[in-house]
């Protein structure tokens, strides 16, 4: 696959090929550890591949083999977050915008395939239980360390984990901060799939083609319908808004929109009530 890389960005590379976007995470002297910066082109490279109509699935990965991402950058963190390079940590006030980008990837209405090999640690194991898919390589392990290290992610991080493995593995992932391989990972349905290292790339994208040859707006409802029961009031905001979108798209719809611009009075009798 020809991948095409664009923007300009200093801890991730985007490219783009054959209507999938490749979003990865690089920084490998952390382990792909993130910092604020890190987050913030990460938030604009998946709205990059949101807003563009000739990408339908999104590739979120790490540079090299040794790691997906290690979570929160634990070298640049203050006593209230991760300490960027910006005005507001210029006075001494830290982030924790990797909850954005959690938010983000789950209301995307595009799949996102988690693509791993190595660690998926963390933070970034979090990230990795938001997306849509996880393909592992043979070689990636899988674990929470907040407890260990001082954090915890009480928000996707536990309770869309519980809903992913069970609340009993669950516990046990964030209380004894044990590290998994990707097999017990596929064993406890964190992941879809296991692949051998060398194969990884090659199984992810071809999961992207089967996907690219569905109905885009079918795989969009679905998103939204499964997410909705989980994110509660904001999930049926967004799954409400994408019934909006359908409605707007209707006959019936656009009469009342024409009739208003017309000065007329709209003429929904021609419009079955439904069953
Ligand atoms: C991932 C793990 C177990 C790997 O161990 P190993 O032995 O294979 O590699 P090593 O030597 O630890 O790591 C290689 C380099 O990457 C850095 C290391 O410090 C090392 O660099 P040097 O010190 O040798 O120069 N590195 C790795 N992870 C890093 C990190 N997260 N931040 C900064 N540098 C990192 C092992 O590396 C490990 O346990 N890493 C820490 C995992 C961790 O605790 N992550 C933070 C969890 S909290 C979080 O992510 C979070 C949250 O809970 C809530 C909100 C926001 C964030």
């Amino acid at each position: 696959i020809d991948w095409q890389r664009s923007g300009e960005y200093s801890d991730i590379i985007y490219e783009t090929a054959e209507g999938i976007a490749k979003i990865t995470i690089n920084r490998p002297e952390r382990h792909n550890a993130f910092r604020p910066q890190t987050l913030f082109e990460l938030q604009t490279a998946f709205n990059i591949a949101r807003d563009d109509s000739g990408v339908g699935v999104i590739i979120f990965t790490g540079a090299g083999d040794q790691a997906f991402c290690s979570g929160g950058d634990q070298k640049i963190r203050g006593d209230d977050g991760y300490i960027g390079d910006d005005a507001v940590a210029q006075q001494g006030i830290g982030r924790l915008n990797v909850l954005d980008l959690q938010v983000q990837i789950r209301r995307l209405p595009k799949p996102v395939i988690c693509m791993v090999a190595g660690w998926s640690i963390g933070g970034g194991n979090v990230l990795q239980v938001c997306c849509d898919l996880t393909i592992a390589a043979d070689n990636a392990k899988f674990g929470q360390t907040g407890p260990k290290v001082g954090s915890f992610d009480g928000g996707y991080g536990s309770w869309l984990l519980a809903e992913t493995v069970g609340l009993k593995k669950a516990r046990e992932i964030w209380y004894l901060c044990r590290q998994y391989s990707a097999q017990e990972a596929l064993d406890m349905g964190m992941v879809n799939t296991v692949v051998p290292l060398a194969d990884l790339e090659k199984e992810t994208v071809q999961w992207a083609r089967e996907m690219l040859e569905k109905s885009p707006l079918a795989l969009r409802m679905v998103k939204g319908a499964i997410n909705a029961v989980s994110d509660g009031a904001a999930g049926m905001q967004q799954f409400a808004g994408d019934a909006t979108m359908l409605y707007y798209m209707s006959e019936e719809a656009q009469e009342g929109r024409d009739a208003f611009k017309e000065k007329r009075s709209p003429e929904f009798d021609k419009f079955p009530r439904r069953p």
